[in-house]
């Protein structure tokens, strides 16, 4: 599958009419996603924000910081973490989404892959879904096609389980890149509308570092598939490699990654420290770049 073609076969999604969230996505600018893990296990802020009234503040603080989306999730995905149940995600994300959605002045997206968790965060307020397994589990492309928001597909080698053990690829950029191609292809034959989409690389999600940086460096690859593309690379062990950093030191190594992903055609950051990342883009935007 070519770039060419899966932009050919853009043109041909079906669903309900144009969500206003794909418009901001597609504005031109570099978008900053704040997340939100509401999770008692996640590998950089695991457990500060379980309780509802924290995480509902620390959404209203990335607001407030300038994030333009709220990432919110309920799963963990560093290597070796337990999922939740279903029951678990449901009760760890709802709640969340329902009172954000009354106070926060921003979309919201929710990062999970069970359909029944997008259904449920897309009637309680959420405006998108963000999978990390691109919508591969039985029953989440026909959700996300109903629904009718925007989704970002992103790739992952194996399971969160087993993602980090011996990874391996032949040419890391073109299977990854392939990879994406064919879950557009298949959104859209199931009726997703080719604006709601966004891809993402997944770094850290099945990758060594060799594997992460040569997908940083080859970025403008993803771009030239014709979707936004997101990047998550905030406080991850491949900035951690790099620098030498533990997880709370990462912050001027993922600064710089983040200015890197702009710089080669990142439309969305998704990203812990909003502020200090909207300081990256001020400083791009003022001379032109971003
Ligand atoms: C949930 N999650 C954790 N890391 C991520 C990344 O890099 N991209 C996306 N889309 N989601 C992520």
């Amino acid at each position: 599958m070519t770039g060419t073609a899966v932009v050919d076969r853009a043109t041909a999604g079906t669903g309900p009419s144009t969500h206003p969230l794909s418009r901001v996505l597609r504005a031109g600018r570099p978008l900053v996603c704040g997340i939100l893990n509401v999770t008692p296990d996640s590998f950089s802020d695991g457990g500060l924000f379980d309780s509802l009234d924290r995480a509902v503040r620390h959404g209203c603080a990335l607001a407030a910081e300038g994030a333009d989306l709220i990432d919110i999730g309920g799963e963990s995905t560093r290597p070796g973490a337990r999922p939740p149940t279903l029951t678990e995600e449901l009760d760890r994300v709802v709640p969340v989404v329902e009172a954000l959605a009354g106070q926060a002045t921003v979309p919201l997206s929710v990062d999970t892959s069970r359909p029944e968790v997008m259904r449920a965060a897309v009637a309680a307020g959420a405006s998108m879904v963000n999978d990390v397994r691109a919508l591969q589990r039985p029953g989440a492309l026909a959700a996300v096609a109903e629904l009718g928001v925007p989704v970002c597909l992103m790739h992952m080698q194996r399971a969160p389980e087993t993602m980090q053990e011996d990874p391996r690829y032949q040419d890391v950029v073109a299977e990854v890149r392939a990879f994406l191609a064919e879950r557009v292809v298949a959104c859209l034959d199931a009726g997703v509308r080719p604006e709601n989409l966004v891809i993402d690389p997944g770094f850290g999600f099945g990758k060594t570092l060799e594997h992460n940086v040569a997908l940083l460096a080859s970025l403008d690859a993803f771009t030239r598939l014709g979707f936004p593309v997101m990047v998550g690379l905030s406080r991850k062990s491949v900035v951690g490699q790099l620098t030498g950093r533990t997880v709370g030191d990462r912050l001027p190594g993922s600064l710089a990654a983040a200015l890197v992903a702009v710089q080669r055609g990142a439309s969305v950051l998704r990203v812990h420290d909003v502020a200090a990342t909207r300081d990256v883009l001020t400083v791009l935007a003022a001379v032109g770049t971003a």
